[in-house]
């Protein structure tokens, strides 16, 4: 080797050993860092449920009276995703699910000792606040989905605002995408929601027509709760579904962790 040769060499050791250290020092608390794990293109299925038709329309008011609620089936929101220990009485949480040709409905059923709604702006830091958020993929296809709308991770904060990450990497309000409800009894809440699912093409700067759902369908599917009682950042995150591996708040990421729905008349 020459000497011109080994100096290369030498040079691209050194460059590369600073690229990497760079890369592991990222936190994963926060949802602005970049993608630490190698996403797969294509999704493992996993937990498959079947989510029934509604046959009388669900009014979106966090009363759970609707005939639709009767006939589904309570699923646990119980994988600590962030946080350490977690008791019953720091929070339990679950939900039901049901359709109709416009929306997918959920109802969250979350018991959290304290609610707090302390971050005036709904696009900072939205994730620190108590929320309930819902992860969906409208075609299952699972991928990669931080800062485009493979897949979509909705915030629904306390009063109701809706944020993501836009495609322009910055907080966005998809408002009118969610219709939601909550009301608190004692340390229960009951969230309502009403959620219009876009594909992929969706335009933050277009006009976007949500999908129209029907039987057979299947949908990409997860859902959590940020509790947050008193610190600066969330204590806990609890999603519907096990992650594997060591970094588990990878939904905002990761479309492929997500469940799959089957609609069924
Ligand atoms: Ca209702
Ligand atoms: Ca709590
Ligand atoms: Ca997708
Ligand atoms: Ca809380």
């Amino acid at each position: 080797m020459t000497k011109a040769a080994y100096l290369l060499l030498l040079l691209t050791l050194v460059f590369n050993c600073k690229n990497e250290s760079k890369t592991a020092e990222t936190d994963t608390n926060k949802e602005t860092t970049q993608p630490t794990q190698k996403i797969a293109t294509s999704k493992t299925e996993k937990q498959l449920r079947h989510v029934y038709k509604a046959k009388d329309t669900i009014v979106i008011d966090a009363v759970a009276n609707d005939s639709a609620w009767a006939k589904s089936s309570w699923y646990a929101i119980d994988q600590v995703w962030l946080g350490d220990s977690l008791s019953k009485e720091d929070y339990s949480g679950r939900f039901k699910l049901s359709w109709s040709d416009e929306a997918l409905y959920v109802l969250a059923e979350i018991k959290d000792d304290t609610l707090i709604d302390t971050i005036e702006d709904p696009l900072e830091r939205w994730w620190d606040d108590d929320c309930l958020e819902i992860f969906v993929d409208e075609d299952n296809s699972g991928g990669e989905h931080q800062y485009n709308h493979n897949a979509f991770a909705y915030h629904i904060a306390l009063d109701g605002n809706v944020a993501d990450m836009s495609t322009e990497k910055i907080g966005k309000l998809y408002n009118s995408h969610v219709e939601s409800k909550n009301r608190t009894i004692g340390n229960t809440t009951i969230w309502e929601v009403k959620m219009a699912l876009y594909d992929d093409s969706y335009n933050d700067k277009g006009t976007n027509t949500p999908v129209a759902l029907s039987a057979d369908k299947k949908i990409g599917f997860a859902i959590a709760y940020c509790d947050n009682d008193k610190s600066l950042e969330r204590e806990h995150f609890i999603g519907s579904i096990p992650v594997e591996g060591e970094d588990k708040n990878r939904g905002w990421i990761d479309a492929n962790i997500f469940g799959t729905l089957l609609l069924k008349d």
